[in-house]
This record gives structure tokens, sequence and C-alpha cells, in this order.
């Protein structure tokens, strides 16, 4: 049965500071399952289509130029609710305000720094995956834990 999916990728801050297995970690211990993962250094093309609904803004040219800078990790994560349980698990956008046990209330401060990308409805989930991954990157496993994760496995 197919559960549904998200894009999740460790930004070059996230890289930089050694915090790549922190990250994956919080969403396998969740019980997701990774589906698609790989190191990457995201081109400027790229970095603007990806955040193209923010063109126009003032931080657009600061937030391309970072997301360039350095070697990201971009992630497939699949199962029931994961887009919006993902955005939960991150916290907020600006680590001032995300929750203490969040990804970026843990180990973020500053909002132009925030670790953590993750996709936030299903239209970006599928508009993201498609952009950062070919089909043949995406893995379909099957998982014995499922039926430990899931009543209906
Ligand atoms: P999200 O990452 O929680 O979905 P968005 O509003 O989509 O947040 O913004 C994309 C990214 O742009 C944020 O994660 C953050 O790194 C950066 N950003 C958003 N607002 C600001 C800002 O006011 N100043 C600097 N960077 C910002
Ligand atoms: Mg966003």
């Amino acid at each position: 049965m197919a559960r549904e999916r998200t894009f999740i990728a460790v930004k070059p801050d996230g890289v930089q500071r050694g915090l790549v297995g922190e990250i994956v970690s919080r969403f396998e211990q969740k019980g997701f399952k990774l589906v698609g993962i790989k190191l990457m250094a995201p081109s400027n093309d790229l970095a603007r289509r990806h955040y193209g609904e923010h063109e126009g803004k003032g931080f657009f040219a600061g937030l391309v130029s970072f997301f360039t800078s350095g070697p990201i990790v971009a992630m497939c994560w699949e199962g029931d609710n994961v887009i919006e349980m993902a955005r939960a698990m991150m916290g907020k956008t600006n680590p001032k305000d995300a929750a203490p046990g969040t990804i970026r209330g843990d180990l973020a401060i500053d909002v132009g720094r925030n670790v953590v990308h993750g996709s936030d409805s299903p239209e970006s989930a599928k508009r993201e995956l498609e952009l950062f991954f070919a089909a043949g990157e995406l893995v379909e496993w099957s998982r014995g834990v499922d039926a430990h994760v899931y009543e209906k496995a």
C-alpha cells in the first residue's frame, strides 16, 4: 500500500555542523521509512527553482547563495501523514519560535541557518521530490518492522 512521501533536506549548515546523523536518526526513530538519500551540491538553478515561491523577497538572494554554499543531504521519507508530522518535528521556521524537542528548536538559533528543509504540502512534496530525485533513485522496499509501526501494515 502506498504511503505518503515528503522531501526533507539537511541544509548546508546542518552538513557542515555534522548534524546529518542526528537529523536522519530523528526520522528513523519516529518510524518513517527512508526511500531516497544522496549528498549533493545544488546548482544555482536548482536552488532558485526549489525556493521559487520566495523570489522577490528580501532574503531570496541570501537563501539561494546559502543553499548552494556546500553540499546538502536530499532525502525522501515515507509514512502515513509524513508531510505534516515532519514539519511538526522540524519546528517553526524561525528557531527562536521553534519549541524545544523539535529539530530547529534543539539545533538552531538563526532563521537563515535553520539546518533542515521539509515540504509544506502534498503539492510541494511532489514538486520537490521530482526536482531533486530521478524516478530510479527512490527505492521501493518492504520493511518487516512495519507491523510494529502501523496497526494496518
Ligand atoms: P520553511 O523552511 O519553514 O518552509 P519558508 O518560509 O518556506 O520556511 O522559508 C524558506 C527558508 O528561507 C527558511 O527555512 C529560512 O531558512 C529562510 N527564511 C525564511 N524567512 C527568512 C527571513 O525572514 N530571513 C532569512 N531567511 C529566511
Ligand atoms: Mg517552505
